[in-house]
């Protein structure tokens, strides 16, 4: 099946500069596509996975994808889909964090396919940085009419509220790289989300006026991911879903796709996995006949998590998530336990030696003493995932884990971290 139709099976397409002739060119010849990113923070989030993934679906059908991070263009920023002017970061941050995507870029983009089309990576500030201010004018900016700048979606609904001459002037500069990428690259297709529209007309465009109209150039956009629920995708309780281990662990990253509804797992499965369309028609099947196995939901979670945080990543995501159902907390790490329980209560108890039944209420995991002294009895509190059966037990800072703290379980599924002040 011709990528094309592929990307439209799964939905991920929203609009196309010219269907017919993107469907005759991919047929006919592999090319090249590109997707920009901007470093205005130091990771990538799931909002980012979607363009990132329909990259690496280009890579699958032999087209050669091309990673661009916006050193030059993230130091003004994108106004699109932004309803107030940026505050500007300084050179500084703006270097790290280009760096810091190029690495996670790097990082999760497959690279062990000898057989496919290697994937290129560039910064725009290459090229950007080296315009003088009067090449600009006279090179690039006589191409652009501000009557049709101003048309723009993004630039139209910022009038009113107001719009610096410097975010005005974004969608210049991503149209430069379009042409720039074209020229020297070859570069033929640009894909974003659907906010990135007005950019890459506004690029392809300016290809047409430089080049000619004949210029095949093409343009891609995604559809904005929506829930069923009518809540905003890609947030979990701590808020953003980010790529880098450190600031989503593994953990935290697979039970975010654990723990999607019925109703979009399918949709998801579609846009985050490589998964084949009769694969995919039987997990819906499965989501149909046996929702309660949530075996499509297992899946998308070993998927994406894979994809983006690697067999080890994975493995340890299901360790902890198999250890905390079973209580088997023995069989982990301090760091896998302190990820594992981000979201269960954490509490902090003094230094020194104390009865448990008395120290479990005062740090609010037992309710009362009676209840507490029950509980033992019934063999329904384990301390590190040891039951405990002696009602006059004590309890010390020594028990901790790898000397950071101790798991405390009540019941079936009540966790509570206890560290040491
Ligand atoms: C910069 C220079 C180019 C081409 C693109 C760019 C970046 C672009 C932008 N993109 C967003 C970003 O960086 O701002 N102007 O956060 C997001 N993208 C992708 C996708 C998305 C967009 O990186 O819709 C979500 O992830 O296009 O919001 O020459």
């Amino acid at each position: 099946m011709n990528i094309i139709e592929d990307l439209s099976w799964r939905g991920a397409i929203n609009q196309q500069t010219d269907a017919e002739g993107l469907a005759a060119l991919t047929q006919e010849q592999a090319i090249r596509v590109y997707c920009g990113f901007d470093p205005t923070g130091d990771s990538l989030h799931i909002g980012h996975l979607i363009p990132f993934m329909l990259l690496r679906r280009f890579q699958l059908a032999g087209h050669t994808p091309v990673v661009l991070i916006g050193g030059g263009t993230g130091s003004i920023g994108d106004p699109s889909g932004r309803t107030s002017e940026r505050s500007l970061q300084t050179a500084e941050q703006v270097k790290q964090n280009t760096q810091a995507l190029m690495e996670q870029t790097r990082r999760i983009f497959p690279s062990n396919d000898s057989h496919l089309p290697e994937v290129v990576f560039v910064d725009n500030n290459e090229w950007l940085s080296e315009y003088s201010l009067l090449d600009f004018l006279r090179d690039v900016g006589k191409n652009f009419n501000i009557n049709q700048m101003l048309a723009k979606d993004v630039v139209a609904s910022r009038l009113e509220t107001g719009i610096s001459f410097t975010e005005f002037s974004y969608q210049i500069l991503q149209s430069v790289d379009f042409h720039h990428l074209y020229k020297t690259h070859g570069i033929q297709l640009q894909i974003g989300g659907s906010d990135q529209w007005g950019n890459i007309t506004s690029g392809l465009d300016f290809i047409r006026k430089k080049e000619g109209p004949e210029a095949k150039a093409y343009g891609l956009t995604i559809p904005l991911m929506l829930k069923a629920d009518g809540t905003k995708f890609g947030k979990s309780a701590g808020g953003a879903v980010w790529l880098d281990p450190k600031k989503t662990t593994p953990y935290e990253f697979y039970q975010f796709w654990i723990n999607q509804d019925d109703r979009d797992v399918i949709k998801y499965l579609k846009f985050f996995t490589f998964l084949s369309q009769e694969d995919i028609q039987a997990l819906e099947e499965s989501v149909a006949n046996e929702p309660h196995k949530r075996l499509a939901q297992r899946t998308l979670a070993e998927e994406v998590t894979r994809f983006v945080h690697g067999e080890a990543g994975l493995e340890s995501a299901l360790r902890i998530t198999e250890s905390l159902f079973k209580g088997d907390i023995k069989a982990l790490t301090a760091d896998e336990i302190e990820s594992g329980m981000k979201n269960m209560p954490h509490v902090v108890s003094e230094k020194g030696t104390f009865d448990l039944v008395p120290w479990l209420v005062d740090l609010a995991i037992e309710p009362s003493r009676r209840q507490a002294r029950e509980d033992i009895k019934n063999g329904a509190l384990s301390i590190n995932g040891e039951r405990i059966t002696d009602v006059d037990a004590q309890i010390s800072e020594q028990l901790a884990i790898e000397e950071r703290f101790i798991v405390i379980r009540r019941g079936k599924k009540r966790y509570f971290l206890v560290s040491f002040a």
